[in-house]
């Protein structure tokens, strides 16, 4: 005779986080969608909790109800640095969070979404509404390419870069973590441009902080490292690099610009204050990136 399962309570994901020892468990109460591309396995499913999840190669990329505190951290910070972006290029973030978030700004008049895997963004644009919703947005064009090649046809070009990648360790992510990259990127900006890229998580991820840290600072002059919480990536925290061609996080900072903001309202974690804050690092981890 069948056993009779409670709905939802017999299927599981598993995320293993790096070292393979601790990890996260989420219930999937259906699955939407499950594929592998050229480059990774997609999957995206429903927890009753986090709403749509959506990973790769089973590690989490969004979920639904957290993705707006990585996205927002990941844009308005430099977004808000430079006085008037116009260009802007997001590579990675086939999802579409940062591109929704780059296109609040109202100066802005094109923006490239330069994501390697076309699968990705079939299955943003079908089953991640919330994330995709800019996808049709007249300023943006979505390009499938390798974006550390794809930045490399670019000189003096971009106001903003903002790379959106997958861990350095995961599927094509590798190739946005290299030094040769970040100085394409340099070469990439004008002469006010302003970069920021995820740079993981300090605990279980923590030697690619120092690393990716490191590896920036080689390529721009101005490099600084900020922090956010992430409550469904490894460890809750979160790690990004500000960079830039001279501008300064802090010292660049115009609180009144965000106060009069027309979009303050959408945002849920990016505030003046969190701007300032999110530069204040702990003590462990300014020994990773080498700082005392
Ligand atoms: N927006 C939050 C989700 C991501 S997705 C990162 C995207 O980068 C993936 O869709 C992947 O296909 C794409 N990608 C990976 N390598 C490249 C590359 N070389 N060129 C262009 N796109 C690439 C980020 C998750 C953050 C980390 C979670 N632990």
């Amino acid at each position: 005779m069948e056993k009779n399962l409670e709905p939802g309570r017999h299927l599981l994901y598993m995320e293993w986080y790096t070292g393979g020892d601790v990890g996260l468990f989420m219930k999937m109460n259906k699955v939407l969608y499950s594929a592998q591309s050229e480059y990774q396995r997609i999957d995206v499913f429903e927890n009753p909790e986090l709403g749509r999840v959506f990973s790769l190669d089973g590690i989490t990329m969004t979920t639904e109800v957290d993705e707006f505190m990585y996205h927002e951290m990941l844009v308005h910070v430099p977004m808000f640095i430079h006085p008037n972006p116009k260009r802007v290029l997001v590579i990675g973030g086939g999802d579409g969070g940062s591109t929704r978030e780059v296109l609040k700004h109202p100066s802005v008049e094109e923006v490239i979404l330069c994501e390697i895997d076309p699968m990705v963004i079939e299955a943003a644009r079908n089953y991640l509404p919330t994330t995709s919703v800019e996808f049709n947005n007249p300023k943006l064009k979505i390009v499938n390419e390798n974006g550390a090649e794809y930045v490399r046809q670019f000189e003096n070009y971009f106001d903003v870069i903002i790379v959106d990648s997958t861990d350095p360790t995961a599927g094509e992510g590798g190739h946005l973590f290299t030094e040769d990259f970040y100085k394409a990127c340099y070469n990439a900006l004008t002469e006010n441009g302003v970069f920021s890229a995820e740079t993981e998580d300090p605990f279980y991820d923590r030697a690619w902080v120092g690393i990716a840290y490191n590896r920036i600072k080689s390529a721009f002059p101005v490099t600084k490292t900020y922090m956010g919480f992430m409550t469904t990536y490894p460890s809750g925290m979160w790690s990004y690099a500000f960079a830039s061609k001279g501008l300064d996080p802090l010292k660049d900072f115009n609180p009144e610009k965000v106060r009069n903001f027309e979009k303050l309202d959408t945002l849920k974690y990016y505030n003046e204050e969190i701007h300032v804050a999110s530069f204040a690092l702990p003590t462990f981890v300014k020994k990773l990136i080498g700082e005392k």
